[in-house]
Order: structure tokens, then C-alpha cells, then sequence
């Protein structure tokens, strides 16, 4: 079973697992505004694949009143939920915009980025959805998912007189947009199709290019994603990542690399058609 982590009720402590999920906006937050913070990695291998559905998952000071992970736990409270995780961090870092309009948006980006582009995504990995009808498509027809949502994203940085994704200031919005291309980007390499598929969905935005440069060269972010920190969780998009081959094994289906070339694949397909 996973070792909890015991910290001072002052400090923050971030438990997920050992991939970037729902996890890696609140630790990319969390590095960069070097909050003083417990970065408590789960292993899928060691506690999902043990004792987790009869333990952990149902102890309310490992998982959480609901349950699942991310948790973040502070002050003696535990609260669940990515959306409310994030922005508590985001308070916390300093990444929440003060002008109410200005919050709304960051939390429109974040939420765009999340449900309408990672969920469908990491839904399909684990077969709970369709490449092409849910990821790629969606209920606005079948080029409304994934493409035009990273339009969205390029819309909104190139229309920017600062370079940030809402006002003058880095928020919550742009960690958010940052990690979903670079995540994509990072394990799409590694795919045989993916150097197409990259160029065929980033090629023709330099405002995204543009503010993943700003955003890697940001020095705290540079060094977390040099670290062994980011090494034990960064790479993998999903919970199945660090299984690697053994999905199949594990009668889990199709490992995330296979799942990665099937979306390349039907990208693809879909420019030239
Ligand atoms: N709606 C929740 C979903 C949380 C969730 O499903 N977490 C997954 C990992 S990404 C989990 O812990 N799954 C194990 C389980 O639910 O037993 C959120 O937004 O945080």
C-alpha cells in the first residue's frame, strides 16, 4: 500500500498519481511559484493495482470525502475534485486574477482545456469513449472536438497584447494551456505517426509556439521538468502509461501509445480529407 505522507497542517500536500492527469496543472502551478508544498506521487503499479479499490480509496484522509484522486490537503481539510484543487492552488500561487471578469476567464480557459480537450482524451484511452466521434468530433459535428478546441486556444493567445492568455498577468490560464500542449506534444513524439499529427494540429499556430516558449523558459519551470520529480509522473498522459506493455497483460486493453497512434492516425486522416 501507498505510504501517506505525514506533513504540518500549514503545509500544502498534492496527492496523485504517477502520470500528469488531473495532477500536473496544480504541481506545474505549484513548482513554478515555488510554494513551500509536499508533491506526493502515487504508484498506479504499486496502489491502484493493490490495495487501492479496498483501501486507500476509501480512506477519507488518503482520497478524499469523494473518494478519487487529486487531493489536496491543507489546514487539516482535505478537498477533492481537479477543478477545485486547481484553484485553490491557484489562489494560493498567486494565479487567480483579482477582477472578477478576469477570474471567469481563466476559468473558462482551465475548463475548456480540461473537459472539453483532456477528458474526452483521456476517456478514450481507457475505452470509455470513441477517437474519432468523441475526441476528434464531438456534438458540433465531427471536426468540433480536439482540433478546433486548440484553434480556440490560438485564438485566444494571438488576439493577446501581452502574451498572456486573460490580461496582463500569468494566471492559471496560460499553466493550463502550457501543460496541455506540451503533454501532447511530449508523448505524440513518441509515436510513429505522431511528428504528422503534430504538425498537422500546431503547425499553424505561432501564438501557441510563441507562449510555450515563454512558458518553458519560465526558470522554475525549466528545472521541474529537468528534475526526477517530473521524470516519475511527466511523461505519462494517463494512469496507464507507467504500466507501459502490460495493459494487455492486465486485461486493460490498449497501452497509451497505441491509443496515442490511433488518435495520430485519425488525425491525419482527417487533413487530408
Ligand atoms: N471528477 C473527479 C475525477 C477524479 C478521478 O476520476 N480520478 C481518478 C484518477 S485520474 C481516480 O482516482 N480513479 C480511481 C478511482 O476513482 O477509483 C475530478 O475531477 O477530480
Amino acid at each position: 500500500m501507498s505510504q501517506e505522507t505525514h506533513v504540518s497542517n500549514d503545509k500544502i500536500l498534492l496527492r496523485y498519481w504517477d502520470c500528469s492527469g488531473r495532477g500536473m496543472l496544480i504541481r506545474y502551478m505549484a513548482y513554478d511559484a515555488a510554494l513551500n508544498f509536499v508533491d506526493e506521487i502515487v504508484s498506479v503499479e504499486e496502489t491502484f493495482l493493490g490495495s487501492w479499490a479496498s483501501k486507500e480509496k476509501f480512506l477519507p484522509e488518503f482520497s478524499g470525502p469523494l473518494k478519487a484522486l487529486p487531493v489536496v490537503q491543507h489546514n487539516g481539510q482535505i478537498i477533492n475534485q481537479t477543478s477545485a484543487c486547481t484553484q485553490y492552488v491557484a489562489e494560493i500561487a498567486g494565479f487567480m486574477p483579482e477582477a472578477p471578469l478576469d477570474r471567469a476567464k481563466a476559468i473558462m480557459i482551465a475548463s475548456h482545456v480540461y473537459e472539453d480537450i483532456q477528458m474526452p482524451m483521456w476517456d478514450a484511452f481507457w475505452g470509455f469513449k470513441d477517437w474519432e466521434r468523441d475526441v476528434i468530433g464531438g456534438f458540433g459535428g465531427p471536426t468540433s472536438g480536439l482540433t478546433l478546441k486548440f484553434s480556440n486556444l490560438e485564438q485566444i493567445l494571438s488576439s493577446s497584447s501581452s502574451g498572456f492568455a486573460v490580461g496582463s498577468k500569468i494566471s492559471l490560464a496560460d499553466f493550463a494551456i502550457f501543460y496541455v500542449v506540451d503533454s501532447f506534444t511530449l508523448r505524440m513524439r513518441e509515436v510513429a505517426s505522431g511528428p504528422d499529427a503534430i504538425e498537422v494540429v500546431f503547425g499553424d499556430k505561432p501564438a501557441i509556439a510563441e507562449h510555450q516558449e515563454m512558458m518553458s523558459s519560465r526558470p522554475n519551470i525549466a528545472s521541474y521538468r529537468s528534475s526526477d520529480m517530473w521524470r516519475a509522473c511527466g511523461p505519462y498522459l494517463t494512469g496507464k502509461g507507467p504500466l507501459g506493455d502490460r495493459t494487455h497483460e492486465l486485461d486493460m486493453g490498449e497501452t497509451e501509445l497505441e491509443g496515442l497512434e490511433t488518435l495520430a492516425v485519425t488525425l491525419l486522416k482527417l487533413s487530408q480529407t
